[in-house]
Order: structure tokens, then C-alpha cells, then sequence
């Protein structure tokens, strides 16, 4: 009998999994909730869940004897050992064609281990980014499902009803195969942690080139959230500025100047590494949080070490013209380099990514949501086989017309001692993207010239030669070394 049976089960009562249960009560689902310490489970029902359809189980036997076939499991905890023991737990009583669904945190080699283990056994596995904290949980998170295909259609009327919107379209769809989802997730945190940072950059131009009260700062962030750079991000960091402690003064600068994470930035940085993809932004953020969590030495440091006397002598107006440009010009390259990572984990794992669907998923619900992923979103839909971002013609045309803006920005914090490391790594990415010719022949030479690695002939592309540079050398190269 289905009747009276659950739709689906979530196991993980924190407040991201309270809140998606909520979630999904409000859209007509029955939700069956379970917690490794059970006596959440009643603690929840007797609270949040009063008065709703949520039901509760008290073991993993009892939750799965409530659900409808096929049955679906979203689990909630923490990534790694939690997911691995509850799925192991899990196995033996479902059967094929039930659900797993891993909805946290997970590293995407995690899921495609469970995908590809799951296999065989007919129970279908889905790993699926869940952006938006505890509010878009609540209301509307971004969701990023991949894993097995078959189960998609599954879970679709779910997911597509409890996500964020964006123009009347559900910021939920399916990414792609094994680990697709948690792939794209990842870079969604990257991302972020890449738009923090320039932000963070733009503060700093404002408070320490330009020495601008804070009120005039939130009052700029304001002004720049009605244009191109409307977003989440920006609208907090305006908040965030005007926001005063109970003793009438500003909070922020009562705030120690150290950066946390917890290591979704740091892993985009190493995939980046690894699919060898110049993610050059988000690899600065993630230092940049790194430098900022060495406080003491910096603070020896700045004893010490000598800066520079140069003083901004501009006019400041103009500069915050340009500082807003920057940001938009360093914001475009920050999402080429993030959509080239796709492009090449896709590759690599035959992953069949959509573009133009990826960008409408961040669009709304997640941190990273703004105006500018729906610019994003036309050019992908325009031209799905769109090699870079910055190809595009209108972002080739935002970059021309933004980068002048970004190149005064580099050259003034330099000069006047003020780190900025996003914004001057999205200017050397930029100029080395656009180069025709890099300086990398030398290196080759240098190469060839240590270790007979060889060079190519830019006369005879595939003939690769060695050279006896210094007259004392072999004239074998290291073949093995090729490339
Ligand atoms: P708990 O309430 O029993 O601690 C977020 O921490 C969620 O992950 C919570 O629901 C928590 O359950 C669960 N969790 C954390 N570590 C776990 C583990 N090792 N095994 C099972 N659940 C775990």
C-alpha cells in the first residue's frame, strides 16, 4: 500500500537538512526523517515539524518500511566518513531501482566511487550540490544533480519544485553523469570564494588608497548593485558595511583579520592543478585567505618590511569608475576560467555538461547568484560550443570595454603598496590569454638546454629536436621527457 507512505526520506536533521524538509512539506511532498542520534528525530517533529505531514522513523529499517517504491533517500551529513556509513548501512534494505541521494558536501571522486559501485547492484546513486545556506534550504536553494541518468526522472518533480527560481525557470536540472554534480558544485564554491575576494580587494582599494569613510563605501556598493555587478554578494558586503555594533560603532572593523575555510576553494585550486586548467583567480583567493591566517608574522612583518610613499593623487571619483570595472571585467575572467575547468573535467570524464543550464542553476538560490549569470546563460544558449566566455562577443566587448579600467586599478595598488592579487591575476590571465606568442619558447630552450627535453620547431609543428647548446653536451635527448 502507498498510501500513507512517504515520498521520500532525509536522513541528517542540522538545520540544512530541518530546512529542506520544510521545504519540501510546503510543496505537497511527505518527508520521513531520520538522524543518526534519533532522539532529534522527535525533537523535530515536536517543534519545526508540528503540524506538518512530516513523518519520523526511529531506525533505518523503520524509515525505509514508510517510503514509496521506488524509494528515495537524500542524505544530509557530513561528507566523507558519515555518507560512506550510512550508505554501507543502507545497501542491504533497499533493492533495485531505490534512490540514494547524497546531498552534502561530498568530494565528486566520493560519488563517482558510490556511483560506480552501485552499479552493478541496480540501486541508483545521485550526488547533488545543494547551494544557498540554511535560507535558500529553507526557500529555494540552487541544486546540482548528477550520478546515475535513470534516477533523474525519479526525483525531478521534487527537486525542480523545492529549488530557487530564476525568471519562472527552476535553478535545478540535471548536470551530468557519476560525480557531475559535486564537480560543478565545487567550482560553484570556488567561484565564490574568487568573488569574495575581489570584493574584498575593492574594500580595501576604498579604505587604503582612497581613504573613504565606510558610510561612503556602503553607499558605492550600493550604487553598484543597481547595475552589472547586482548580486547577493555585493548587496550583503553593502549591509555588512553599514551594519553597526550594539555600542554605536561600526562591527567590521572590530573583526580580526584572519580568513577560515573549509577546503571547497582549496579542492577547485587542486582540480585545477590537476586537469592542469590556469584557474589562476580562485587559486589567489584561496592563498589570499591563506596569507590573511598568518596574522602574527604579518604583523612582525610590517615592522620591518618597507612599502611604498607613493600616495593616490587621483581623482577619487574616477577611480571608483574604474574600481567597478575591474571588478566586472576581473568577475568575467574569474567565470571563463571557472567554465574552462568544466570544459576539461568534462572531457576527461565524458561528462555531457550544459553550459547555458549550469549558469541558470547559479543564477538564483546560491551565493554566488546575480544579474551577470544571466548573461552567461544567453551566451551559452546562443552558442553551446562556446570555447571560452571571453570569446563570446557580448563579454568581448565588456572586456574591451573594462579592461582599461582593470589595468588602472593593477597599477595603482601597486604603486601604492595595497595588495590586490584577484585583480592582478585576472590582468596577467587576461594578457596571457589574448598573447599569440608567450615567451614559452625560451623555456623550452631552458629546458632543452638542462635536460634534452627537446622543442618543437614553430616552422615544423610535431618535430620536436634537441640541441647541443653549450658544444660539451650529448647530442641524445631525453625522449622520455618529451612534454
Ligand atoms: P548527529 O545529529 O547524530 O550528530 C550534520 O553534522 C549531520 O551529520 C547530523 O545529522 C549528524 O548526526 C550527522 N553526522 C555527522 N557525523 C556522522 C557520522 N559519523 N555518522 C552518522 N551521522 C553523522
Amino acid at each position: 500500500m502507498a498510501e500513507g507512505k512517504a515520498d521520500i526520506a532525509l536522513i541528517g536533521l542540522a538545520v540544512m537538512g530541518q530546512n529542506l524538509i520544510l521545504n519540501m512539506n510546503d510543496h505537497g511532498f511527505v518527508v520521513c526523517a531520520y538522524n543518526r542520534t534519533v532522539s532529534k528525530v522527535t525533537d523535530f517533529l515536536d517543534n519545526e515539524a508540528k503540524g506538518t505531514k512530516i513523518i519520523g522513523a526511529n531506525s533505518l529499517e523503520d524509515m525505509v518500511s514508510k517510503l514509496k517504491k521506488p524509494r528515495k533517500v537524500m542524505l544530509l551529513v557530513k561528507a566523507g566518513f558519515a555518507v560512506d556509513e550510512f550508505v554501507k548501512k543502507l545497501l542491504p534494505l533497499l533493492e533495485k531501482g531505490d534512490i540514494i541521494i547524497d546531498g552534502g558536501n561530498s568530494q565528486y571522486t566520493d560519488t563517482q566511487k558510490w556511483c560506480k559501485e552501485l552499479k552493478p547492484t541496480g540501486i541508483r546513486y545521485i550526488g547533488m550540490g545543494v547551494s544557498g545556506g540554511e535560507d535558500g534550504a529553507r526557500y529555494g536553494p540552487s541544486l546540482m544533480p548528477g550520478g546515475d541518468p535513470e534516477a533523474w526522472p525519479h526525483v525531478k518533480p521534487i527537486f525542480q519544485a523545492i529549488c530557487a527560481k530564476a525568471n519562472n525557470e527552476p535553478c535545478c536540472d540535471w548536470v551530468g553523469e557519476d560525480g557531475a554534480g559535486h564537480f560543478v558544485k565545487m567550482v560553484h564554491n570556488g567561484i565564490e570564494y574568487g568573488d569574495m575576494q575581489l570584493i574584498c580587494e575593492a574594500y580595501s582599494l576604498m579604505k587604503d588608497v582612497l581613504g573613504l569613510e565606510q558610510s561612503k563605501m556602503a553607499q558605492v556598493f550600493d550604487d553598484w548593485n543597481k547595475g552589472e555587478l547586482d548580486s547577493f554578494l555585493i548587496e550583503i558586503t553593502r549591509d555588512i558595511l553599514n551594519f553597526k555594533d550594539k555600542d554605536g560603532q561600526y562591527l567590521l572593523p572590530k573583526i580580526r583579520d584572519t580568513a577560515g575555510q573549509k577546503g571547497t576553494g582549496k579542492w577547485t585550486g587542486i582540480s585545477a592543478l590537476q586537469y592542469g586548467v590556469p584557474v589562476t583567480l580562485i587559486g589567489e583567493a584561496v592563498f589570499s585567505r591563506c596569507l590573511s591566517a598568518i596574522k602574527d608574522e604579518r604583523v612582525e612583518a610590517s615592522k620591518v618590511l618597507p612599502g611604498s610613499n607613493i600616495k593616490f593623487t587621483g581623482n577619487k571619483e574616477e577611480f571608483l569608475v574604474h574600481l567597478r570595472k575591474a571588478l566586472f571585467a576581473s568577475k568575467v575572467i574569474s567565470y571563463a576560467q571557472g567554465f574552462m575547468l568544466l570544459r576539461e573535467a568534462a572531457k576527461e570524464n565524458n561528462w555531457n555538461l550544459n553550459y547555458g543550464s549550469i549558469a541558470l542553476m547559479w543564477r538564483g538560490g546560491c551565493i554566488i547568484r546575480s544579474a551577470f549569470l544571466g548573461n552567461i546563460k544567453e551566451a551559452y544558449t546562443k552558442n553551446p560550443q562556446l570555447s571560452n566566455l571571453l570569446l563570446d562577443p557580448y563579454f568581448c566587448e565588456k572586456m574591451s570595454a573594462s579592461t582599461p579600467s582593470l589595468r588602472q586599478v593593477v597599477a595603482q595598488a601597486a604603486l601604492v603598496g595595497v595588495p590586490a592579487p584577484a585583480f592582478g591575476a585576472a590582468l596577467a590571465f587576461y594578457d596571457g590569454y589574448r598573447s599569440s606568442v608567450l615567451p614559452a619558447n625560451l623555456l623550452q630552450a631552458q629546458r632543452d638546454y638542462f635536460g634534452a627535453h627537446t622543442y618543437e620547431l614553430l616552422s615544423k609543428p610535431g618535430t620536436f629536436v634537441h640541441t647541443n647548446w653549450t658544444g660539451h653536451g650529448g647530442n641524445i635527448s631525453a625522449s622520455t621527457y618529451n612534454n
